[in-house]
């Protein structure tokens, strides 16, 4: 699927598009979909960068949306992180973990388990690009520099709030964010 926004109205759109959207324009965060996170933050040019200070604690962005059973696919595109890396992807039940710090931390966490700790190292620039998690019966994670998406088997069906995060030394830049139902056969369509 593409959406083409207008140059004029893009946060809008998106809005009519997506269940969740957010391209991160003005310059703070729009109080009406995130909870907290008011500081170790910047937000300009349409980019949020988290964990501005390179220290924990990371500044936890939370939608205000909640989400409990169905198809979504979370895409992030990611613009620059430093090249250690810890980001956090997804929902609050139902989310992935990168952490350049190595195996005890990184991996797949569903309904507050660490469930599995398939990781690695993310090499420099490596999430620059549209990162995501999809929760489809299982859930799948797609990254720039795992060409192979990774699944598991397991899944959340109360997947809670938007969740995403920066800590430690690391920061991460973000141009947008979209949630949208997914469906493994995407639908084709004519006009006539
Ligand atoms: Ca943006
Ligand atoms: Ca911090």
């Amino acid at each position: 699927m593409i959406v083409v926004p207008s140059s004029t109205n893009q946060a809008s759109e998106g809005d009519q598009v997506f269940d969740f959207y957010d391209d991160f324009n003005g310059n703070s965060l729009d109080t009406n979909k995130w909870l907290g996170a008011s500081s170790d933050i910047s937000i300009s040019n349409s980019i949020i960068t988290l964990n501005t200070d390179h220290q924990s604690p990371g500044p936890y962005l939370r939608s205000i949306k909640t989400w409990t059973s169905g198809n979504y696919i979370i895409e992030v595109k990611v613009v620059s992180h430093t090249d250690y890396v810890r980001f956090l992807i997804g929902f609050e039940n139902n989310v992935y973990v990168y952490d350049d710090g190595g195996s005890n931390y990184w991996g797949l966490r569903v309904n507050g388990q660490r469930i599995n700790s398939w990781g690695y190292d993310v090499p420099a620039n490596g999430l620059v690009g549209i990162v995501s998690l999809t929760i489809v019966s299982k859930t799948i994670l797609n990254d720039p520099s795992n060409n192979t998406p990774k699944e598991w088997s397991s899944y959340s069906t109360n997947l809670g709030r938007i969740q995403l995060n920066s800590w430690a030394n690391s920061d991460i830049s973000i141009d947008y964010v979209a949630i949208r139902k997914y469906a493994d056969q995407e639908p084709t369509y004519r006009i006539e």
